[in-house]
C-alpha cells in the first residue's frame, strides 16, 4: 500500500478528540472525482484522463484534517449502463454512496445539465439523502454564471451546502475539506496515520498502465481493455520488476496497442514506468504482454480481479 515516504511506524494513534468518516464522492462520467480524491489525499492514486468512464471500481484515498481522518470513496461514473461491465462499474459507484457518512456530488460546471447529472439528483431526491454539491472546474467559467447555476441546483432540495472548486488547481478544496473534517462522526481512525489508501500497490501499478492506455489510444480500445499486474519481484538492487498483461478482445486491438513496429506499447510502458518510478519512489523495470481475450468482459474472473461484482 502506498505510504507517505517516513520510517513512521504504522501505528493508529489514540486521541479523544478523533473523528472518521466515510466520504464518498459521486458524480456524472468526467465530473472530476478522481481529480478531487488525488487533490484531497495530496498524491495522485486514482487515474485521470479526459475520456468517460475511466475509472472502474471504487478506490479509497485517506486524508487527515487536525484530530479527523477521512476516508475518501472514488467511485466510477454514474451513467446509464449497457454493458455489464457499465452495470459492475454503477453498481459500485451506488455501493460506495451507500456506506459513506457523507456524499459529495460533483457536477461539471460546463455542464450542468447533463443527462447523467440528472438522474443522480432525481436518485438522491427519492433516496431522501442529502448531498454536499461540489460544483466543478470552475476555473473554466466566469463567476457570475457559476452562481446562477450553483442557485438552480440547490433548488433541487437534496444539497446540504454547495461548495464551488476546481479539483485540477485545488481553488475552493481545502474549504470544502474542512467542511468534510467538521461533519466527521467522533470514533477512532480507522487507518494508521501514515497510509493514503487501502488499494494494493499491484493494483495500482496496473492502473497506471491502463491510464496510459486511455491517455494514448482511442475509440474504444480504452473500454476494450483490462490491465493486471502478474508479478512483482523486488531486486536486491532496490529496485522491482513489474510484470503486466493487457487484455484486449481482438486481434486488431492488440495490433493496436503494439503499434507500428511495436512503437506504441513501447511509448505506454515508458510514460507508466516515469509515472510508477514517481509513485514509488525507487526504479522500475515494467514489462507489458498484450494478450488476446474475446471474453475477458464477461469473465467473472476478470471481476474479481478487477475488484467488481460480476453478477449485478
Ligand atoms: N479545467 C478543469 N479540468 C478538470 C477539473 N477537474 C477535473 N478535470 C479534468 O476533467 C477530466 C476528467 O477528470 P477525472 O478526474 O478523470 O473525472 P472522473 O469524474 O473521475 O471521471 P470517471 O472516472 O470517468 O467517472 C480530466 O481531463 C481532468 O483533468 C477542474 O477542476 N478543471
Ligand atoms: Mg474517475
Amino acid at each position: 500500500m502506498p505510504k507517505k515516504h517516513n520510517p513512521a511506524p504504522a501505528a493508529v494513534p489514540e486521541r479523544a478528540d478523533a473523528r472518521c468518516g466515510y466520504v464518498a464522492l459521486i458524480g456524472a462520467p468526467n465530473s472530476g472525482k478522481s481529480t478531487l480524491l488525488n487533490q484531497l489525499v495530496g498524491q495522485k492514486l486514482a487515474i485521470v484522463s479526459p475520456k468517460v468512464q475511466t475509472t472502474r471500481s471504487r478506490l479509497l484515498g485517506i486524508a487527515i484534517v487536525g484530530p479527523a481522518q477521512l476516508i475518501l470513496v472514488d467511485t466510477p461514473g454514474i451513467f446509464a449502463p449497457r454493458r455489464r461491465l457499465d452495470r459492475a462499474m454503477v453498481a459500485a459507484a451506488w455501493a460506495g454512496a451507500a456506506d459513506a457518512d457523507q456524499l459529495v456530488l460533483l457536477v461539471d460546471a460546463t455542464r450542468p445539465t447533463d443527462p447523467d447529472t440528472r438522474q443522480i439528483v432525481d436518485r438522491l431526491r427519492a433516496s431522501g439523502r442529502h448531498a454536499i454539491l461540489a460544483l466543478n472546474k470552475i476555473d473554466l467559467l466566469r463567476r457570475d454564471g457559476l452562481l446562477a447555476i450553483a442557485d438552480s441546483l440547490f433548488r433541487e432540495g437534496c444539497f446540504a451546502r454547495v461548495f464551488m472548486i476546481s479539483a485540477l488547481t485545488g481553488d475552493g478544496v481545502d474549504d470544502l475539506k474542512q467542511h468534510l473534517a467538521s461533519l466527521a462522526p467522533p470514533g477512532p481512525w480507522l487507518f494508521p496515520e501514515d497510509q493514503l489508501s487501502d488499494a494494493h500497490e499491484r493494483w495500482l501499478a496496473a492502473e497506471v498502465t491502463r491510464e496510459q492506455i486511455f491517455l494514448q489510444l482511442h475509440d474504444e480500445l480504452p473500454y476494450s481493455a483490462a490491465v493486471e499486474t502478474e508479478s512483482w519481484e523486488e531486486r536486491t538492487d532496490g529496485s522491482v520488476k513489474i510484470d503486466q498483461v493487457i487484455y484486449v478482445r481482438r486481434e486488431g486491438q492488440k495490433a493496436i496497442v503494439l503499434g507500428d513496429k511495436g512503437q506504441r506499447i513501447k511509448a505506454i510502458g515508458a510514460r507508466a514506468r516515469a509515472e510508477l518510478e514517481t509513485m514509488l519512489a525507487r526504479r522500475v523495470h515494467l514489462f507489458l504482454f498484450v494478450k488476446v481475450r474475446d471474453n475477458w468482459i464477461e469473465d467473472p474472473e476478470r471481476y474479481a480481479a478487477l475488484g467488481l461484482d460480476y453478477n449485478v
